[in-house]
């Protein structure tokens, strides 16, 4: 077996979280809010799982040494993409994690998994904290958050995510409208009933383009022969065809279909990246910062990933400016070769919260500003007016 392997699993090297060319600075952690926003969609957003018009979004601010760490919280409105929502949420980061960071010089945002492992779980909570620390360190060492990360990328290809139509009309308009905006690869939402039909629609329409699906769980394996009709379509990848928190019948049905499968849901940490990578589950894997507990671990993910040889991209959760900045962030890491779910602000929001928003060219790429911090002011006075509820820990 070749070095770094062991049992043909690849071996992780031990995780660094102090960054050696970096100099030590203190993070003593004064306070932490948790606010709930709502943002109306400039479009509903339909899944297999549901429909979303309006986002309820939470957001952390950490207060330390004198700057503010925002973070964003990607758990739902309801606990459907996942089990967690924006109120178990709000729960484990006031009761619980933000408590644990009050007062205690955390140095690096690196240490917060350690931090909050006596809490089982909860990672997009997790995450919307340990992201807003990271965000706080890059400000007071006065680099980019994305250089912070360990990211090289400066250019990011986009792409689209475009949820189930009221008609197959209306979504081949709707992928006119991204092709036409420069978006290098369109994904559709399936679930039986809108799957075969609609795919076989646009593949008639663009012979060509980068074409993926994602299912959010919405078969089974007795849909294995209607699945193998997907082949036809020559799709980059159908995503989390099946259960939320499967592993192995993937594996099953990636031996069986020509597409690549690609795992979203199924991936928590870094050892279920093993365990897919080992069990050749999937031939892509989708990162989420929120889904996988914030940026240690899917820097984690991302390396398992890269030494297994299978790209990465990451994934969105209809974010705001905050979450959709930290995702770029992510985005620059060099395994992410494939267009991310990371599109323009105004695809989503009237108004975003951040200066500038991010753009799109009509190449369909995202130039990532060479800032200290994360390059991207947040709008204080539009996240105020947006702000339902508000709670500060500490003071
Ligand atoms: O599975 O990627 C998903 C949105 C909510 C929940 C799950 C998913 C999504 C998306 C949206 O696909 C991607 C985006 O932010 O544009
Ligand atoms: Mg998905």
């Amino acid at each position: 077996m070749a070095d770094g392997t062991r049992n043909g699993i690849c071996d992780l090297p031990e995780p660094t979280y102090k960054s050696r060319h970096l100099e030590e600075i203190k993070m003593k952690i004064d306070s932490v809010t948790i606010r709930e926003i709502r943002m109306p969609l400039v479009h509903f957003f339909e899944t297999s799982f549901g429909r979303t018009t309006e986002r309820r979004i939470l957001l952390v601010t950490v207060r330390t040494e004198g700057v503010d760490g925002w973070g964003e919280c990607t758990a739902g409105e309801h606990p459907f993409y996942n089990e967690e929502s924006i109120d178990t949420a709000w729960y484990v980061i006031r009761e619980y994690l933000a408590p644990t960071l009050l007062g205690k010089d955390v140095a690096v945002g690196a240490n917060c998994p350690a931090l909050f492992a006596r809490v089982r779980a909860h990672r997009m909570a997790k995450a919307a904290v340990e992201n807003a620390v990271w965000d706080a360190e890059a400000q007071l060492r006065g680099v980019p958050l994305w250089k912070l990360v360990g990211g090289s990328r400066t250019e990011l290809n986009a792409g689209v995510s475009i949820g189930i139509q009221d008609s197959p009309e209306q979504l081949l308009e709707k992928i006119e409208t991204e092709l036409a905006a420069g978006y290098q690869r369109i994904k559709v939402k399936v679930r039986p009933g809108w799957d075969v039909n609609v795919l076989s629609r646009i593949r008639g329409r663009w012979p060509d383009i980068l074409l993926s699906c994602d299912a959010n769980s919405a078969y089974t394996m007795n849909d294995v022969e209607h699945l193998k009709k997907f082949e036809a379509f020559k799709l980059l990848m159908i995503e989390q065809p099946l259960w939320n928190d499967d592993i192995y019948f993937h594996a099953k049905l990636q031996a069986q279909l020509q597409t690549a499968l690609c795992l979203d849901e199924s991936i928590h940490h870094v050892r279920d990246a093993q365990t897919a990578l080992h069990m050749k589950a999937c031939r892509i894997m989708n990162i989420k910062l929120g889904r996988v507990g914030g940026f240690s671990e899917a820097k984690k993910v991302h390396d398992a990933c890269q030494q297994a040889d299978v790209p990465v991209w990451c994934g969105g959760m209809l974010e705001s400016g905050i979450g959709r900045v930290h995702n770029l962030a992510m985005s620059t890491l060099p395994n992410f070769t494939l267009p991310g779910d990371v599109s323009a602000s105004k695809r989503y929001w009237k108004e975003d919260i951040i200066e500038p928003e991010v753009v799109v060219s009509p190449k369909g790429t995202i130039s990532i500003p060479d800032e200290a911090g994360r390059g991207f002011q947040v709008k204080t006075e539009v996240v105020e007016k947006f702000t339902v509820r508000k709670e500060l820990v500490g003071n």
